[in-house]
């Protein structure tokens, strides 16, 4: 897709992950207009390996919006998970602690396939492969954003009303808010996590999440014949450092609990390591310029928020923007980064504390550990604590 020259539009949305590709949609369905520019080409946002689980109301919204029929087919419900620590296995029920809610499983590039590819033939813009994206007057009432179609093509200009920046961790948008104007708040963890993809049937029915002596593992799925693990390691560990043996061993000795289950290996097609850290910025919104999902925020995956948090996101961000162009009231866009932080601040407490109990810190005392077992334990005997858990994993409500 071309943009023609002068061509202006309502929203700007810089990146089409999950909050660009969600916030298009949700502008659409209210009739406000938007142009998504996204760095890389379709075929890599399609193909980039990340999030697996889905909160019960983003499967819903996906439904509402027409945009869930491959999912309600091919994703996977299970109703709860199981945690393994000091060699046993405890499950634990989300659906019956929850009233009815499920662990849905289908991987963030599905999710973003069936949005690309509804939005495009609803006519929406998305131009794949820009560059040098540049927000511009984001404190006048006609801000714009500057990219080049090409590589060696001119500067162009779109001017909006609105720049919602979608462009994740490292985008240019949060930049774009004057340093002298935004608060970060940061943690970086002393482990990373290696993930793998493997052609294999699943091991389990539902998600394991083990806290080892020999450190975290994770057992996820993709399909019937792929499967998706995880174990922590050091950040910066070379992955030329494991084998796939090291791997499958790691994986045995941390994810089975002698019971006599056993996990079924296969090849593995795809592997890396990821660093984890949590982070904030406040506010997330400079003049017309509005800040949503990673751009303004990370949480460690333990807790299986980021996807549900961008998405909440943009939702907040979508009905602030139709009762401004339906009423011109501006209440939701004010407050749309108190009606945000209040979510994400707890996703982000959720996804320290899931991490900070299932990880073992390389740093940590003999103490720390045991009160780490302790919290597990107490976790698994009490209703209320795994009632507590579950609410948060399936998903805050979404009013
Ligand atoms: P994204 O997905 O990073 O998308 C940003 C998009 O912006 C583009 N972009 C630019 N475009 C134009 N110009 C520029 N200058 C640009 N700079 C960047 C990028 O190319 C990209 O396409 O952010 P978004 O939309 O906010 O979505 C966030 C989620 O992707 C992220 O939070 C999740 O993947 C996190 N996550 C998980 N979340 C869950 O909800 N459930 C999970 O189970 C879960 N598991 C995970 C995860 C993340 C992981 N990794 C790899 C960090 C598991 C892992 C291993
Ligand atoms: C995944 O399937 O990729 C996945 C599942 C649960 C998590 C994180 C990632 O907590």
């Amino acid at each position: 897709m071309y943009l023609a020259k002068g061509v202006r539009t309502q929203v700007a949305i810089v990146g089409a992950g999950p909050a660009g590709l969600f916030l298009a949609h949700l502008l659409h369905r209210q009739g406000i207009e938007s142009v998504i520019l996204e760095q890389r080409s379709r075929a890599e946002i399609e193909g980039t390996i990340r999030a697996g689980v889905l909160e019960h109301w983003v499967v819903d919204l996906m439904n509402d919006m027409g945009l869930g029929d491959r999912l309600m087919r091919e994703g996977h419900f299970h109703s709860g998970i199981t945690l393994r620590f000091g060699r046993r296995s405890h499950h634990i029920d989300m659906s019956e602690l929850t009233g009815g809610k499920r662990v849905t499983v289908y991987a963030q590039h599905e999710v973003i396939r069936d949005l690309v590819a509804a939005r495009l033939e609803d006519g929406g813009r998305i131009l794949f492969g820009v560059s040098d994206v540049d927000v511009r007057d984001i404190d006048c009432a006609a801000p714009r954003v500057l990219f080049r179609q090409s590589p060696d093509g001119p500067m162009e200009e779109l001017p909006c009303d609105f720049i919602a920046g979608c462009d994740g961790f490292h985008g240019p948008s949060r930049q774009a808010i004057p340093a002298a104007c935004r608060r970060e708040y940061q943690i970086t963890y002393p482990f990373g996590w290696l993930g793998i993809l493997a052609e294999a049937p699943p091991s389990h029915p539902e998600l394991i999440y083990a806290n080892h002596e020999r450190g975290f593992a994770l057992l996820s799925t993709r399909s019937p014949e792929v499967q998706r693990l995880y174990i922590q390691c050091d950040p910066r560990d070379d992955i030329a450092n494991w084998s796939d043996d090291r791997i499958w061993s790691e994986l045995h000795r941390r994810l089975e609990d002698g019971s006599g289950w056993t996990l079924t290996e296969g090849p593995v097609f795809q592997k890396g390591i990821i660093g984890m850290r949590s982070f904030v910025c406040e506010p997330m919104r400079h003049g017309r310029l509005f800040i949503a999902g990673d751009a303004a925020h990370i949480v460690p995956p333990t807790g299986a928020k980021g996807l549900n948090l961008a998405v909440a996101d943009v939702l907040v961000l979508s009905r602030a923007m139709a009762a401004y162009y339906s009423t011109g009231s501006s209440d939701g866009l004010d407050g749309y980064c108190a009606t945000c932080l209040a979510r994400i601040w707890k996703a982000e407490r959720f996804s320290w504390h899931m991490t900070t109990m299932l990880h073992r810190n390389p740093g940590e005392s003999a103490f720390e550990q045991r009160l780490h077992l302790a919290e597990l334990d107490h976790l698994v005997h009490s209703r209320a604590a795994m009632a507590a858990l579950a609410e948060n994993y399936v998903g805050l409500p979404m009013e």
